[in-house]
């Protein structure tokens, strides 16, 4: 049973000065979920969990072979026939890299051709964002840690039945593949675990970015770029502090905290599994974060403000350009309230990821940190020009007061 403790979670915000950590904490088998909870999702600060706690997955078995290296006739006969996202890491595509549909087994005769010639020397493709749980339900690759276990982004594409989608991905790539510079979508968390392999992340703590970025505001690409030390490119990244540096080993598994940007390299063919997630220590990051986003498309189409439905079009561009609206946003919250106020009602548990119990205290705990996000929502007046909010039965108002009865 997940539960935390009685003592009040403190209120971690991000605007207020962080203190500074000079080294990535290793963790082992020892830490008990609260410790993580306060010092880790609370405080937003990165770690490493030691390769113990993956020892068990399927993944970690029957994806590696003897040697450690990626055993890539499983996958063509298990999964050759899969559509799978493949990017390619020479050709940039506005911030990150362009991706093309591949059948798995032809990214396979890709990698096989590569032999033992690391990326640089040919195209460097690698395979990610690959739904692995989606297209196998019951393949039972892995078990996600206990740690990640209150994930409010997965449970709501879990429980929703009009449009599939999950937050839950495979990657592989060869030696030499690589992801830009980044901090993730919505500004979630997110955990990469290694099947197999290596990786080097550099990472920089949430508002150093704004050094790490041209006159235009584009944050750099690749931060080991030499652009980033000419002056006339990049005129404050002498200011950027707080940067960290860590290689993650095979077995490994990272917890990248929310708007925390990073790059990361596979020092060897690796296969890495991944989820990104919002829950209620983020939560206000998230939805700062939706805030400003919309902000940054009002100023953006501001010349045609007399245009028809003008707050209809500001959110259909923040759900292209941000992934979500401000319905979506309040959907999200109120399927996460609507599950836990009925867990509360029936006094029972809430159950993650088929194996972890979220008790009665984490529960409360979340019925918190989204009526403050109900809060502010509600105090947003271009709520009030956004058709989709009319629904008495459903709206914020309303789900604010079944949170407040139940918190009372
Ligand atoms: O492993 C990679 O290439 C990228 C992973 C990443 O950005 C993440 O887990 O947030
Ligand atoms: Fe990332």
């Amino acid at each position: 049973m997940i539960e935390l403790n009685s003592s009040d979670p403190i209120n971690y915000d991000l605007d207020s000065p962080t203190d500074t950590i000079s080294s990535f904490p290793r963790l082992t088998q020892t830490i008990s979920y609260d410790e993580f909870f306060r010092n880790y999702l609370e405080k937003n600060k990165p770690c490493i969990f030691s390769s113990g706690f993956t020892s068990e997955w399927r993944a970690r078995s029957d994806w590696v072979t003897p040697i450690g290296i990626p055993d890539v006739e499983y996958f063509v006969d298990q999964f050759g026939d899969a559509n799978v996202p493949v990017a390619d890491c020479d050709q940039k595509h506005y911030d990150s890299q362009e991706k093309k549909t591949f059948k798995l087994k032809d990214y396979i005769q890709y990698w096989n051709g590569l032999r033992e010639t690391s990326c640089g020397e040919k195209q460097c493709l690698y395979l990610k964002d690959w739904h692995f749980v989606q297209a196998y339900p019951d393949y039972g690759a892995y078990t996600t840690l206990q740690y990640f276990a209150s994930d409010w982004l997965n449970e709501f594409w879990q429980v929703r039945n009009d449009i599939q989608d999950d937050y839950q991905f495979v990657y592989m790539g060869p030696k030499g593949s690589w992801t830009p510079f980044h901090a993730d979508v919505f500004r979630s968390y997110s955990w990469s675990a290694n099947v197999c392999g290596r990786k080097r992340w550099v990472f920089y703590p949430p508002g150093e970015d704004q050094y790490l970025r041209d006159p235009f505001g584009t944050p750099i690409y690749d931060i080991d770029s030499s652009d980033l030390s000419d002056s006339s490119k990049y005129p404050r990244a002498a200011s950027a502090s707080g940067r960290l540096e860590v290689i993650q080993e095979q077995g490994e598994t990272i917890f990248v905290p929310s708007g925390w940007h990073h790059q990361v390299w596979n020092l060897e063919d690796t296969i890495s599994i991944n989820h990104n997630w919002l829950n209620g220590t983020n939560i206000q990051v998230a939805w700062r974060f939706l805030v400003e986003s919309l902000n940054q498309v009002e100023f953006a189409i501001q010349d045609c403000k007399d245009m028809d439905d003008w707050v209809g079009q500001c959110q259909l561009l923040l759900r292209v350009t941000h992934g979500m609206d401000y319905k979506e946003f309040y959907t999200f919250l109120r399927t996460v309230a609507l599950r836990r106020i009925s867990c509360l009602n029936e006094n029972k548990p809430l159950v993650s990821f088929d194996v972890w119990s979220i008790g009665k205290n984490h529960m409360l705990y979340d019925l918190k940190k989204i009526q403050w996000c109900l809060e502010q929502l509600l105090n947003d007046e271009r709520i009030d020009g956004i058709k989709d909010f009319s629904d008495d039965e459903n709206h914020p108002v309303k789900l604010l007061d079944d949170i407040t009865t139940v918190l009372s």
